[in-house]
């Protein structure tokens, strides 16, 4: 049995354990994970059995619980300071803790409008203007961040760090949904997909049987 344990939803659709499941590995930590399928009738009850939240993901650590994707992200960046979880410098560190807030906390109509399916293959579905507005926004950050801060790496703050982790479902989101992205976006997102552990996340998730109505709808 591993140290941490890691309670996570469907790797289909699932944004938030995604997160979570990839600071892990980010982190280099070994953990068990266990699935609670986010179609269970009963699933409030199971999650409240380890999430005070009732919400994935939740980290375990000894008798520690940790139920939020960016607070497992800062926890294992302070255990973990020599994986360099942010970016070494100050100034980027704070744009790169500014850009995972503005995830963390936004982008309602994204993903309302577009949630993460990564089995999708239907057409590109209509989404609103708020949508789009969201859109241009993450292109607009991953444009940015890349100018400012990537010269040592194809990722947002050149080597991957927590802000990936926390725009790795937006990178699945613009794929599946064939969401038209600049060169820069597109770009980002390749790199991405080349990265082992969310490319392992994406062939489990495909293996996944269970479909979820409302998200498949759209
Ligand atoms: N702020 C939380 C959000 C977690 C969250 O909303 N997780 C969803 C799954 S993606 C959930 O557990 N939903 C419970 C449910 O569908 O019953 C985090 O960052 O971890």
């Amino acid at each position: 049995m591993a140290r941490y344990t890691l309670w996570i939803g469907n790797k289909n659709y699932s944004s938030w354990s995604l997160r979570g499941w990839l600071m892990c590995k980010l982190a280099g930590i070994e953990f068990d994970e266990v699935l609670v399928r986010l179609d269970e009738p009963d699933r409030w009850g199971r999650m409240r059995q380890f999430a005070p939240s009732g919400r994935v993901p939740t980290l375990k650590d000894g008798d520690l619980l940790i139920w939020d994707s960016m607070a497992i992200g800062e926890y294992l960046a302070e255990r973990f300071p020599e994986k360099k979880l942010w970016p070494a410098d100050p100034r980027a560190r704070a744009v790169a803790r500014a850009v995972s807030a503005e995830m963390h906390a936004g982008f309602a109509a994204l993903r309302g409008q577009l949630p993460m399916n990564m089995h999708r293959t239907k057409a590109p579905p209509q989404w609103n203007a708020d949508a789009q507005r969201d859109i241009d926004r993450v292109q607009e950050i991953w444009r940015d961040c890349r100018k400012a801060y990537g010269a040592g790496g194809p990722y947002l703050f050149g080597a991957l760090s927590l802000a990936d982790c926390c725009y790795a479902p937006v990178v699945s989101r613009f794929t599946t949904y064939r969401v038209p992205m600049d060169g820069a976006a597109s770009a980002y997102c390749e790199a991405m997909w080349e990265w082992p552990a969310l490319d392992a996340w994406r062939e489990a998730a495909l293996e996944e049987p269970w479909l979820i109505e409302r998200d498949e709808a759209i």
